[in-house]
C-alpha cells in the first residue's frame, strides 16, 4: 500500500471483501460549482452510491495524505474553503509536500482511485482540447491520463466548452476507448448529443467485460464511458453555445488561461444561464454516478 494512501475504514473494508466502491473527484466541488450548492451536491452524490449499495469513494489531499473516502467534515473543509489547490497528474509532489488541501481533476482521481484498487469513477465532464488550442496548445492532462491509467471513468462525455471534435481525436491518438452509452453520439455535457459518432454499448457488463479484456493484455488504458444526460434536463446544445461563447469571450479579454480557464467559464456560464447550467450540471452528474454504481456492481 503506497505510503501516502489514507483509505478510511468504509471504504477500506468495501474493497477488502471485494464489494462495489466508485471513486469521485473533488475538483468538481471546489472550483466546479459555487459554495453553497457544491457541498449539497458532494453529499448527495454519495447518499445515491450509498443507496445503491455502493461505497462512493470522494477524494482529494489534505495534511500530506492522498485521502480515498471524506468523512462529513471533512467534505465540508473542502467545499467551503477558499484555499483549494487544483490537483492534477504534476500537482502532486508540491500539494502532498506542502501539506495543503488538494482538490483532485479527473486526472488526479484517476491515479489515486487506481492506487487504490478502485476500477470505477464517476464526474461530470472530462476536461480536453480548449478551443484555439492549435494557437495555445491547452490539452487537459486528462486525455493523456487515459492512456496510462486503467479506470473506468463514467462522464456525460467532455465539456461543451471544449472542441470536442479535437478532443475525440486526440483520445485516439492516446489510445483511449470511447463508448457511448446506449447511444451513437458523443454527448456534448449540457446537451444529450453532438453529432459525432462514438462506438456504442449497450450494457453495464459490457464494459466490465471490455476493462478486463484490456487489463489481461496489459494495455493499462482507461475507458471513458460517455453517458448522455436525458432529453428531460439537457439544454440544447445550439443554445448553450452561444451562452459559451460569451463566456470564452470574456475570459479572452480578462487575459484567463492554464488552470485557471475551465473553472472561470463554468462560472460565467452560471452566471450567462442564471444558475441553469449549474441544475444541469448536477443532474448529469448524478447521471453519472448512478450509472458508475451498476458498472461497479457488474464486477
Ligand atoms: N466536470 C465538471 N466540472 C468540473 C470538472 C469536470 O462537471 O469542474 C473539472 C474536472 O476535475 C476536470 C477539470 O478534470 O475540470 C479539467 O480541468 P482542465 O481543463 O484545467 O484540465
Ligand atoms: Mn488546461
Amino acid at each position: 500500500m503506497n505510503a501516502f494512501l489514507e483509505i478510511n475504514s468504509k471504504v477500506k473494508q468495501a474493497l477488502e471483501n471485494r464489494k462495489p466502491v466508485i471513486a469521485l473527484e473533488s475538483t468538481i466541488i471546489s472550483h466546479g460549482m459555487p459554495y453553497p450548492e457544491n457541498i449539497q451536491v458532494a453529499k448527495n452524490l454519495e447518499k445515491i452510491a450509498e443507496d445503491a449499495g455502493v461505497v462512493p469513494a470522494t477524494i482529494c489531499l489534505m495534511n500530506g495524505k492522498i485521502k480515498i473516502g471524506l468523512s462529513d467534515d471533512e467534505l465540508e473543509l473542502l467545499a467551503g474553503s477558499k484555499d483549494v489547490a487544483k490537483v492534477s497528474r504534476r500537482d502532486f509532489g508540491r500539494i502532498l509536500a506542502s501539506k495543503k488541501m488538494g482538490a483532485t481533476t479527473v486526472a488526479a482521481t484517476m491515479i489515486a482511485a487506481n492506487l487504490a484498487g478502485i476500477k470505477v469513477f464517476a464526474t461530470g465532464g472530462i476536461g480536453g482540447v480548449h478551443r484555439g488550442a492549435e494557437d495555445s496548445f491547452d490539452i487537459s492532462a486528462d486525455l493523456q491520463e487515459f492512456s496510462q491509467t486503467p479506470v473506468i471513468v463514467v462522464s456525460a462525455g467532455a465539456k461543451a466548452i471544449l472542441d470536442l471534435p479535437k478532443t475525440l481525436e486526440m483520445l485516439e491518438t492516446y489510445g483511449v476507448p470511447v463508448y457511448g452509452f446506449q447511444t451513437d453520439l458523443f454527448p456534448a455535457f449540457y446537451s444529450a448529443e453532438s453529432n459525432l459518432q462514438i462506438d456504442r454499448i449497450e450494457s453495464e457488463k459490457e464494459i466490465a467485460d471490455i476493462y478486463n479484456a484490456n487489463f489481461k493484455l496489459g494495455l493499462n488504458n482507461g475507458i471513458l464511458v460517455a453517458n448522455p444526460i436525458s432529453k428531460k434536463y439537457e439544454i440544447p446544445f445550439e443554445e448553450m453555445d452561444e451562452h459559451i461563447k460569451i463566456a470564452l469571450k470574456r475570459a479572452n479579454s480578462k487575459g484567463i488561461t492554464g488552470r485557471k480557464l475551465t473553472p472561470f467559464l463554468l462560472a460565467e456560464i452560471v452566471k450567462i444561464t442564471k444558475g441553469s447550467s449549474l441544475e444541469t450540471n448536477i443532474k448529469l452528474v448524478e447521471n453519472n454516478v448512478k450509472l458508475a454504481c451498476r458498472i461497479a456492481k457488474s464486477f
